[in-house]
């Protein structure tokens, strides 16, 4: 699928876009079960398949020498969903920051130590669950506990997050799409 869409041409950000439509119309057609498991974890890997193909034409296209800032990102505790949290992090990277993905199923002291780490600019989270959103809360006291709340911004986002949860938390920023994603974090940067 990646590699059709960067030999026909198109954007890859529009891919990514339609990327992101088609798994949300299988979700659905699982949903009101039209549609079943091997569909949805087909469709889903495919897109996993994809995004690095894309994101190479991405850095082909636009390969960009200047660095943004660095960037921690992760899916949080409880929550295995990769595929926004990777699209977020390939259009970071895109826009020149430097990206540490450190994965899905994230526990708050391995957001921690990641911040300790890579001492980034901003820490992006990814949650697409209502039970494991409040671990973006866990993440941000623990920080906090640390002493590293305020050397880092931080801005979350997934299919669970919304604005209202975002601020209640004490995030820096929210977004709901990754193209979005990327240009808030260079707000974030004061860029
Ligand atoms: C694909 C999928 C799966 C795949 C995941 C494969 C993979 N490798 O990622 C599989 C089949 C494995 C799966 C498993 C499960 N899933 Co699922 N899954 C989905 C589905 C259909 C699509 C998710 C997706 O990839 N969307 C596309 C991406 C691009 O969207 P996104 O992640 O939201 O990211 C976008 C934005 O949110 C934003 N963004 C993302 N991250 C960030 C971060 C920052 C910082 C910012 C600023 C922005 C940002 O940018 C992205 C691009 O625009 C959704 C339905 C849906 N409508 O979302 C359900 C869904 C998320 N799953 C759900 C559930 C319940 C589960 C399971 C518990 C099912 C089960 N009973 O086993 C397990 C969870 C296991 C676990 N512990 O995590 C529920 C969650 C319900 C809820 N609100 O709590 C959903 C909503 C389905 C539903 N309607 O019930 N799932």
């Amino acid at each position: 699928m990646g590699a059709q869409a960067v030999e026909a041409g198109l954007d890859p950000a529009d891919a990514l876009a339609a990327m992101t439509d088609a798994i949300r119309v299988i979700g659905e057609g699982f949903r009101v079960g039209d549609l079943f498991l091997p569909d949805l974890v087909g469709g889903a890997d495919a897109l996993t398949a994809a995004t690095p193909i894309i994101e190479e034409e991405i850095q082909r296209i636009g390969a960009k020498t200047e660095t943004m800032g660095v960037v921690v990102i992760g899916t949080v505790y409880g929550d295995i969903h990769t595929i926004g949290k990777t699209m977020v992090a390939t259009l970071l990277q895109a826009e020149g920051f430097t990206v540490h993905d450190i994965g899905i199923n994230v526990t708050a002291d391995e957001f921690v130590a990641g911040v300790r780490k890579h001492k980034p600019d901003i820490l992006a989270m990814s949650a697409l669950m209502t039970m494991t959103a409040p671990e973006q809360r866990k993440v941000v006291e623990s920080l906090q506990a640390e002493g590293l709340r305020d050397s880092v911004k931080i801005m979350v986002g997934g299919g669970a997050i919304t604005q209202e949860f975002a601020d209640s938390i004490g995030a820096d920023g929210y977004n709901p799409t990754a193209p979005g994603a990327a240009k808030l974090a260079r707000t974030l940067m004061g860029r």
